[in-house]
């Protein structure tokens, strides 16, 4: 079942998508005539567990929204988003978010794969957005995987309040270069690919590549919700994350977390003196095993050593 509804907060068309649905090789396109608005959302719930959403090979580009998102999962199980493209998600007001795909406080059992964010105003993919400290969240058994996140205006993906299972592997960040705050689409941020905060729980990063943003990874508390818990980052690749604003750079930082295991990364020409940094007031229980730390000459040798490389090569921009 799909249907189309209006969006009861303000000029945006929203399309309620419901029950088992397949939507498939489609343009969404903002600027185009047979855009159904240029303010398009979609909403995703579920009407039963056996129920299953299909998005693939679609193109949402082009679009300028209020706040929110273009595509949010509310409630949902069994969602699949394969092999699409989402281009220029902008905001219209200063200071409000806008991201590609959002899941604000209930989705399991989501897959998000093989797909393209560039140039969105906020972040690419956000989970479990904490409005306030009463709220609760059910979000877990998510795979966010083989995707390439370009240009965020603040994070290619921001984690908040999960209940554990969130893979994130073989994903692509570049170019997340910040928002002071003041621009369309974004409340603030100093460029980060992945952040993770707010009671995120359960999150494992791996064999992700973190090419040229300000800063790679962080882990950290917010100002509402818990310590980050139970987090795995192993395997991944952080490269020459410099900031290019006069907030500090990095590659991986944590900031607060409780249990983290922190394995075969490779750390190259990051920050200054600031590819691993580890604050030890509220952090607890952190392995660290058999991480490098290599020059690019280095790792460039490495690569030619070696017939398969675990990381995602650096793809073409
Ligand atoms: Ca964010």
């Amino acid at each position: 079942m799909c249907s189309i509804m209006h969006w009861p907060y303000g000029a945006q068309a929203q399309i309620h998508i419901s029950g088992d649905t397949l939507i498939s090789g489609q343009v969404f396109d903002g600027q185009s005539e047979q855009a159904l608005s240029e303010k398009l959302s979609l909403l995703i719930t579920s009407a039963g567990p056996q129920d299953t959403v299909r998005i693939s090979r679609c193109v949402f580009r082009n679009y300028s929204l209020e706040n929110g998102a273009l595509i949010q999962i509310k409630g949902a199980r069994n969602v699949l988003i394969d092999s699409c493209i989402f281009h220029n998600i902008a905001g219209t007001r200063a200071g409000v978010d806008v991201h590609a795909i959002v899941c604000p406080d209930e989705g399991s059992q989501i897959t998000v794969s093989n797909s393209i964010f560039r140039n969105i105003a906020a972040d690419g993919i956000q989970l479990g957005h904490l409005r306030n400290e009463k709220e609760q969240h059910q979000i877990h058994d998510w795979t966010i995987s083989g995707n390439a996140f370009y240009d965020s205006g603040e994070n290619g993906i921001d984690i908040k309040n999960t209940q554990g299972n969130i893979r994130i592997q073989e994903n692509f960040f570049s170019g997340s270069r910040g928002c002071s705050g003041g621009k369309p689409g974004c409340s603030g941020d100093a460029g980060i690919g992945v952040i993770i905060h707010q009671g995120a729980r359960g999150v494992r990063l791996q064999a992700n590549t973190f090419y040229h943003n300000n800063r790679g990874v962080s882990v950290k508390q917010a100002k509402v919700g818990g310590i980050p818990q139970d987090i795995h980052i192993e395997e991944n690749l952080f490269y020459g994350n410099i900031s290019q604003t006069r907030e500090a750079g990095w590659g991986l930082k944590l900031d607060a977390v409780e249990g983290a295991v922190i394995r075969h990364n490779v750390f190259v020409d990051n920050h200054p003196r600031r590819d691993l940094v580890i604050k030890e007031q509220q952090t607890s229980g952190i392995v660290l095993e058999a991480n490098e730390f290599l020059s690019p000459e280095e790792f460039a040798r490495s690569l030619s050593d070696q017939s398969s490389y675990p990381f995602p090569l650096l793809q073409a921009y």
